[in-house]
């Protein structure tokens, strides 16, 4: 079975592969495999919405099995802002760290909890319905100031208390044991391997 993962982002494309390497029957491909097709506009007010809206775009427009992953981060203290606005919260990485570090810049340390959504959503081409749909979440805090240069995103703000680092100083494989996409993409497997068997 050929899969899309219904992202271009390359690091969700890196950690979704890592964990789907144990299917020896299904042969993964991205988004960033086609170039020419648009990417959808993002209109859902849920992870799960937009995770849905994307997964029935890709399957259509390529006629493959679409695994979409719909994400980001939910802090306590901004009303679940940035939520499903995470990859808009400004122009690029260090941008969008900026901004959340300002606006939390008089937020004590015991009210900066956060934590990592995942929704994920998988579609076969010409059905109705979804085919399986997960989450993940993964809880922490925002840090005042950002470490370690591993993962992508958010990673070098989210502090881990179990774990006392960022999620930025956490390997890849470390990253994946415990993190929303992770948690989200072990129970999808399952639903995978109902369907090739
Ligand atoms: P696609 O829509 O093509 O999948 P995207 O990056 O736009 O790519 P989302 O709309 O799901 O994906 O936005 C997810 C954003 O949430 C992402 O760009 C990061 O800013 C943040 N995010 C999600 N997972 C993260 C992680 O594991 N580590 C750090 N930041 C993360």
């Amino acid at each position: 079975m050929k899969l899309l993962l219904a992202t271009k982002n390359k690091h969700k494309v890196e950690e979704m592969r890592a964990l789907l390497s144990d299917l020896a029957q299904v042969e993964v491909v991205s988004a960033a495999d086609f170039p020419g097709v648009e990417e959808p506009e993002e209109t859902g007010e849920t992870f799960e919405d937009n995770a849905r809206l994307k997964a029935r775009y890709y399957a259509e427009v390529t006629g493959l099995t679409a695994l979409a992953d719909d994400s980001g981060l939910v802090v306590d203290a901004l009303d679940g802002r940035p939520g499903v606005m995470s990859s808009r919260y400004g122009a690029d990485d260090a941008a969008r760290i900026a901004r959340l570090l300002e606006e939390l810049r008089d937020t004590h340390d015991a009210q900066r909890t956060a934590r990592f959504e995942c929704a994920m959503v998988l579609v076969r081409p010409g059905a109705g319905g979804d085919a399986a749909a997960t989450r993940g979440t993964l809880e922490g805090s925002i840090a005042r100031e950002a470490r370690g240069t591993n993962g992508f995103g958010y990673d070098p703000v989210f502090h881990l208390p179990a774990r006392g680092l960022r999620l930025a100083e956490l390997s890849s494989d470390e990253k994946n044991a415990v993190s929303h996409r992770g948690n989200a993409l072990r129970e999808m497997v399952k639903a995978l391997r109902e369907m090739v068997g």
